[in-house]
């Protein structure tokens, strides 16, 4: 199985990165930000627990994301593999992660870390906030929020990977297809 973990600060370009990831190698894509946005749109408790925190910038609680990403790796026993957007954020969720695929008889290929500038990464936020509704792309102060939550409690699984020889870092500015080749390279060599 070939498992990805697709990370860095957020607007690097994971989502981004991620589709264009998920068609040439046949992966199922968990973006955790996603199912919880799907949870928000669908009314459930869930949701409902989870908005006030994104809204502000907040990371979910480990638990809630971990029980997540657990049932949709039980609801797609076939898969070739995964791409994991947007998770593991802590070491608790990344230690999970671990016992997850353990389990299954597997266990992640590697780490590949988008490296953007904040400057680029506010520019990218407030742009895509104009369209697509988010609260949390909506103001600068929610996206320094969202970016010193990264530094304080997501940025140290840099080493949690470097230290199992799995983490990539590939700069995540200019064009999408360059950034693309540049991630074919990493995994096609793994
Ligand atoms: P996410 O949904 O993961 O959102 P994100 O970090 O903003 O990344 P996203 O994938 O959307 O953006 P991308 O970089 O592709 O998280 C949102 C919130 O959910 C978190 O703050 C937290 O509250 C909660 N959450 C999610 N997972 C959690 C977890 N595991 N634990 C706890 N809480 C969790 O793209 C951004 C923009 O840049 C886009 O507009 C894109 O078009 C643009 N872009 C991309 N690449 C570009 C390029 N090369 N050049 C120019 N623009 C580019």
């Amino acid at each position: 199985m070939l498992n990805l973990v697709l990370f860095g600060p957020p607007g690097a370009g994971k989502g981004t990165q991620s589709n264009l990831l998920i068609d040439r190698y046949d992966l199922v894509h968990l973006s955790t930000g996603d199912i919880l946005r799907g949870e928000i749109a669908a009314g459930t408790v869930l949701g409902l627990e989870a908005k006030t925190l994104m809204d502000s910038g907040d990371l979910v609680p480990d638990a809630v994301v971990i029980g997540m990403i657990s049932s949709k790796l039980d609801n797609n026993s076939k898969a070739n593999g995964f791409i994991f957007d947007g998770f593991p954020r802590t070491t608790a969720q990344a230690e999970a992660l671990d016992d997850l695929l353990n389990e299954k008889g597997t266990s992640i290929s590697a780490m590949l870390s988008l490296i953007v500038a904040d400057e680029e990464l506010i520019r990218r936020l407030l742009a895509r906030g104009e369209s697509s509704g988010r609260a949390d792309d909506q103001n600068k102060s929610i996206i320094a929020n969202r970016i010193n939550e990264y530094n304080n409690k997501t940025a140290p699984l840099k080493d949690y990977y470097s230290t199992q020889n799995k983490l990539s870092e590939i700069k995540g500015n200019g064009a999408v297809e360059d950034i693309a080749s540049k991630l074919n390279n990493v995994i096609d060599a793994l």
